[in-house]
């Protein structure tokens, strides 16, 4: 076989298949018991557990291993409060004008409106950037391939990172989101991908009775 790169030996640890099963159910079950949140508390969370959870995210496939993402970790008051107004402003624009009468049915089981609190009260914001290019030391654009792909990839390893350590998520989409690459100073190559509002849940937190499609509806087996 020609290799044009370095390889090296995979580390993998076969396991029986009683561990395979175990691994694969607890696995299951501590992401069903994922819920996205709208309250959080204001406590700080543990810098340690973020930059883990982010360095997991890190690790996600990407197209040609060009890991075309950027993570913004905002904590500092006064930038959240910039983004809650912009968003709100956003929002308020899609509320009232610029979404259908069919989008706005089926957020109401959501309970969703154009106040964005939590973007203010929640300790940490991950804002995520897609690179559509990468920029070498030299100055050099290098175009990045399957970008939103990627991305929604280390997003989900994120999500899942987070939640096993003991944090509760809000994936927020304020749209357009161009206001963030202009609050946090991206890039114009960097686009806003998604807002990842990050605590602990509020005490006494309620989600919507939501349920999860069954295996037989998601999924065919051929
Ligand atoms: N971005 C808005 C609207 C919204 C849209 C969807 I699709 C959701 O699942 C939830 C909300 C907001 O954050 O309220």
């Amino acid at each position: 076989m020609t290799k044009s790169s370095d390889f090296i030996p995979l580390e993998f640890n076969r396991q029986d298949e009683e561990s395979m099963l175990r691994e694969s159910l607890e696995f299951y079950q501590l992401m069903s018991r994922r819920r996205t949140i709208r309250e959080f508390s204001q406590q700080n969370v543990p810098q340690a557990v973020l930059e883990n959870a982010l360095k997991a995210a890190g690790t996600a496939p990407s197209g040609a291993n060009m890991q075309p993402w950027h993570f913004v970790v905002v904590q500092d008051a006064a930038v959240k409060k910039r983004i809650r107004e912009a968003a709100e402003i956003e929002e308020r624009e899609l509320y009232e004008h610029r979404a259908s009468d069919e989008w706005l049915q089926a957020l109401s089981p959501l309970g969703t409106d154009a106040n964005k609190p939590f973007l203010e009260v929640a300790p940490v914001l991950i804002a995520i950037f897609l690179k559509k290019f990468t920029v070498d030391d030299s100055g050099k654009k290098h175009k990045n391939y399957y970008t939103a792909e990627s991305v929604g990839i280390a997003t989900g390893v994120l999500i899942s990172a987070l939640h096993k350590s003991g944090l509760g998520t809000l994936t927020h989409t304020p749209s357009p989101m161009k206001f963030l690459g202009e609050i946090l100073q991206r890039p114009a190559y960097e686009r806003p991908y998604l807002l990842l509002v990050c605590g602990y849940p509020a005490d006494d937190v309620m989600v919507p009775n939501i349920k999860r499609r069954s295996l037989h509806e998601i999924c065919t087996f051929i």
